[in-house]
């Protein structure tokens, strides 16, 4: 008799979270079906969450450990000898300087896996050196909002968005990147609210647009201050709203008032009429949401500009209360979580600052041990920079792919070279796994439980469903065992499954601490703050206050900066990179067949007039170049995409865009590079 079971879980993808069942025959996801009642998805998927489950039993997924020889290939071996050697290698170069080795924790997987890689760098190993891939994608946001509001995160939960009168998305496609949310957006514009969409690409969301600007990549930041000197200019802002809830408006108004409307046009490229409307329409709505995501993050100014739009809604009152709000859009299905569990450099679990003379203490009571409190660690471009260099002499890389995600491709495979050992744990040979020395194969999306928390703080159950294959083992089980044989007290690593973990964490952890198992059952489960087991959670923040020890929020004016990397005779166009709806980076969409034949591979955009100048036309391979590397790409000739700029999907390694991007200038107050904007010169090949 064939046996079939439902297993709900939550989408391994997007940071939007969807519901789904797992249906299982005889041992093997054959299929995924959309949860109906799920609060984030109401019983839809979009096609990467439709055909989740094809990547699952393929035959190229790791099962064995594996070990290089000294003549560069691979060899299996087993757990034990595997083990060992990580052991004793991790312990060597810790011997020496435990500041020599770093973690990247995996935004993909539960929360559980990178808490234990938090743990594991500081206790097991006593360094701070470990982030992951919010780095390059929303510390801007992490950084900026906590500066202006107190919490680095999305201000309104999902559904708010619908009851919006204004919806100004900047720097987010999310009809392609966060479909489900899209879907949210599309029904707030059916009960009439206006959206207005800037983005240099005519997307499919700038399609959806009641006013689309255009604009070129890097002038986030003027168009902003524009916005809000219109705003103050005609007597728009919200007077109550600052003077009760904020400081620091004086210093706004002043750096605003230099942002003059007709400089500001001139310098994005773009139609000062279009600029003006939207500021007063904005400001004028009663409920106004800003919507962005990497279009404002992923610039060396990324936290200026995610600062600018904080700043714009407190300026207009649009803060705490439904249909407003500032809702960065958050990438990977784990990413919010993977910053709440502490995988950064500068934070404990619950962004606790590891420069925190109490945070650590409290960290070192619960894992019985003393922790190195005083300097932050190294960040993801850091590490890669510093082992390209030989400060850092080994990595330890949880389901993140630098190789490919990476800014400046040659660099990071030169940085992977020259580390002295590399330990890689991933579902797939990955492009960075094949620069290891050792690789562990991971249980994956469906072998394992755990949590995973949302883009609007909603912390999920995800569930196990089928054995991982051949010897898989999950995250934390590996590193746990590692520990054990570094001579980790073994009281500290002895979990027996995954809700010890979050338990252990929940108690230092102040934003999940109400949070038990039988809580997250419920289908809506839990948004996070909920500080105690009788706290409903809570999908609206800064209702009253914000979440600095005085409660306000404090404006943090930005100056104009602009990307490091202008365009010029010799690369005269400016490159963008971005997502498409059928790939979700790569290693495991890519494998899903149905999307592989929807978009086998990469191209670059170009707009027509460009094309026509450079006698190019569509589908033709062209070479593109930087000051980094080049690479072949067929064109897709469009006028979907502004003049003088370029785009290339970052999810194709045989074409990829991180040849060419930049990795020379990091964010001060994010440490993020630029992977929105460099310059690039397209050829047409003989
Ligand atoms: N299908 C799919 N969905 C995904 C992913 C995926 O790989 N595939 N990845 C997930 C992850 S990790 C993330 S972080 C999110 C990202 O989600 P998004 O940020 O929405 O995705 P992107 O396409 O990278 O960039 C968004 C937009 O920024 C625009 N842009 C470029 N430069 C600028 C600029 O200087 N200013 C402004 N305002 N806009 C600019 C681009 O034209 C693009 O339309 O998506 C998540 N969802
Ligand atoms: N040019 C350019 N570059 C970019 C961006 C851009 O817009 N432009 N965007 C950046 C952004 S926003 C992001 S988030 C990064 C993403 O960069 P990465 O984090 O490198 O991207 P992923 O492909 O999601 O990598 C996840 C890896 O984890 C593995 N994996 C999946 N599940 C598990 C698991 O449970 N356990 C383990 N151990 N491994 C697992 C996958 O096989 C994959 O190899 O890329 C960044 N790079
Ligand atoms: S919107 Fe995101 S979470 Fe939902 S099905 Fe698509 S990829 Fe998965
Ligand atoms: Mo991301």
């Amino acid at each position: 008799m064939v046996e079939m079971k439902y297993v709900p879980t939550i989408c391994p993808y997007c940071g939007t979270g969807c519901g789904l069942n797992l249906v299982v025959v005889d041992e093997k996801v054959v299929g995924v079906e959309p949860l109906k009642r799920h609060p984030v998805n109401e019983g839809k998927l979009c096609p990467k969450g439709v055909f989740a489950h094809e990547f699952i039993h393929r035959e190229d997924r790791l099962t064995k450990p594996l070990i290089k020889e000294t003549n560069g290939e691979f060899r299996e071996a087993e757990w034990d000898e595997a083990l060992d050697l990580v052991a004793s290698k991790l312990g060597e170069i810790k011997a020496n300087n435990p500041d020599d080795i770093g973690f990247l924790a995996c935004a993909r997987s539960p929360n559980e896996n990178i808490y234990i890689t938090q743990k594991f760098a500081r206790k097991v190993i006593g360094t701070h050196n470990v982030d992951h891939c919010a780095r390059i994608c929303h510390g801007p946001t992490v950084a900026g909002l906590a500066r202006t509001f107190g919490s680095g995160a999305m201000t309104n939960d999902f559904i708010s968005i619908e009851s919006a009168d204004v919806i100004f998305i900047i720097g987010s496609n999310n009809v392609e990147a966060h479909p489900l949310f899209g879907r949210r957006v599309m029904r707030a514009k059916k009960n009439g609210a206006k959206i207005i969409v800037a983005d240099p690409r005519y997307t499919p969301t700038a399609k959806l647009a009641d006013m689309y600007i255009e604009f070129r990549s890097g002038r986030d930041v003027p168009l902003i201050n524009a916005m809000m000197k219109i705003i103050i200019d005609n007597d728009l802002q919200d007077d109550e709203f600052i003077k009760n809830r904020t400081k620091n408006y004086q210093r706004l108004k002043e750096t605003v008032a230099k942002y003059d409307l007709d400089y500001v046009a001139e310098l994005a490229e773009t139609d000062p009429k279009k600029i003006e409307e939207a500021a007063l329409m904005y400001a004028k709505a009663d409920k106004a949401a800003i919507v962005y995501s990497l279009g404002i993050t992923e610039h060396r100014h990324g936290a200026d500009n995610v600062m600018a739009n904080a700043n714009l809604a407190m300026l207009t009152g649009n803060i705490g209360k439904v249909g407003s709000g500032v809702n960065p859009l958050r990438g990977q299905n784990n990413v919010q979580g993977a910053c709440d569990m502490g995988a950064l450099p500068t934070d404990y679990p619950g962004y606790q600052k590891v420069v925190s003379g109490q945070a650590t203490k409290v960290v070192e009571e619960n894992w019985t041990c003393t922790l190195d409190g005083c300097a932050p660690g190294l960040t993801v471009v850091e590490m890669i920079h510093a082992a390209a260099d030989g400060n850092l002499k080994a990595m330890y890389i949880t389901g993140e792919d630098p190789v490919l995600s990476d800014p400046d491709t040659n660099h990071v495979i030169e940085a992977m070279e020259n580390l002295e050992f590399l330990v890689v744990q991933d579902i797939f040979m990955s492009e960075t796994a094949r620069y290891a020395d050792v690789v562990f194969p991971a249980a994956g999306w469906g072998e394992q439980e755990g949590t995973f928390t949302n883009g609007e703080r909603r912390v999920q159950l995800v569930r196990k469903a089928v054995n991982p294959p051949g010897e898989a083992k999950v995250d934390w089980e590996i590193m746990k065992e590692i520990a054990v044989r570094m001579g980790a007290e073994s009281e500290q690593f002895t979990y027996k499954n995954a809700e010890e973990i979050f338990d252990e964490m929940r108690k230092i952890t102040p934003q999940y601490r109400g949070m038990d198992r039988k809580r997250l059952e419920r289908p809506e489960a839990l948004h996070w703050p909920c500080p105690d087991e009788s706290h409903p959670g809570q999908g609206l923040m800064h209702i009253d206050s914000f979440a600095h020890p005085d409660g306000l929020g404090v404006f943090e004016p930005a100056d104009y900066i602009g990307p490091s990397e202008l365009p010029d005779e010799e690369y005269p166009l400016v490159l963008t990179t971005t997502r498409t709806l059928f790939h979700y980076h790569a290693s495991m969409t890519r494998r899903c067949k149905t999307l592989d034949k929807e978009l086998p591979t990469g191209y670059v955009e170009i707009n027509d007039k460009d094309a026509k100048k450079l006698g190019i036309i569509n589908r033709e391979k062209v070479k593109v170049r930087s000051r980094r590397g080049e690479i072949e790409i067929p064109a897709r000739v469009t006028p979907d995409i502004m003049e003088g700029e370029v785009n290339i999907p970052m999810h194709f390694f045989e074409c990829a865009a991180n040849f060419l991007t930049t990795s020379r200038e990091l964010d001060p107050k994010s440490k993020m590079a630029e992977l929105k904007v460099c310059a690039v010169d397209v050829e047409k090949m003989e």
